[in-house]
């Protein structure tokens, strides 16, 4: 194999055993895990139980959780993005075993989030797929994910968060707003939550 070849996909169930064997220190810094993403591309149809899919928001499917890191399978159609968010704080690893997305990054200039104000302003752009994972900058970490219509293809993420974390800051950069938001999952284990359908 050549060098400039790409790494063969491995099953879910073989980066999954990887984080799990990882030391509490490997989640404190990004290049550990952002290197295991690279170094062990997923193969789609192992993701196959995670995958669910709903035309008016991307779904969110846990496939592994821990007191260390939560992954996820997120699904999106074309078309589809996130809001801009945060991580609250947390680590956040991403990877694209199908489909080419954009990261998109804002500086926050300012923030008040019991006041629901803030004011950000656009950064860099990322484009994240199978040959290249990101890591969300913990000095910026205030981001959007699109599926951009032009890629048309559906695109399938996957996102070790460490620690996991269930609620997030939501911005409007153009209105100047912000505010708590709750994370559901669509299915669990490969199972779907009846409350999220
Ligand atoms: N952080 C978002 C996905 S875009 S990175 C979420 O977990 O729903
Ligand atoms: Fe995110």
């Amino acid at each position: 194999m050549s060098e400039l070849s790409a790494p063969p996909r491995v099953p879910i169930e073989e980066l999954v055993g990887k984080l799990r064997a990882f030391p509490a220190s490997a989640f404190d810094k990004t290049e550990e895990i952002l290197s295991l993403l690279a170094k062990m591309p997923v193969e789609e149809v192992s993701l196959a139980r995670y995958l669910s899919w709903n035309r008016q928001h991307y779904t969110r499917n846990l496939i592994d959780k821990t007191d260390l890191y939560e992954l996820i399978a997120i699904c999106w159609e074309i078309g589809q993005g996130s809001s801009v968010h945060n991580h609250r704080d947390q680590s956040c690893w991403m990877a694209a075993p199908v489909g080419k997305l954009l990261v998109e990054n804002f500086r926050v200039e300012f923030q008040d989030i019991e006041a629901g104000k803030c004011r950000l302003r656009a950064s860099n752009t990322l484009e994240l797929t199978a040959a290249n994972p990101c890591a969300v900058d913990p000095r910026e970490p205030v981001h959007r994910v699109m599926n951009p219509r032009e890629a048309n293809q559906r695109a399938v993420t996957l996102h070790v968060y460490s620690r996991p974390f269930d609620t997030c800051v939501v911005y409007s950069p153009e209105q100047g707003t912000c505010g708590n938001v709750r994370l559901y999952y669509n299915t669990v284990f490969g199972k779907p939550v009846p409350s999220s359908q």
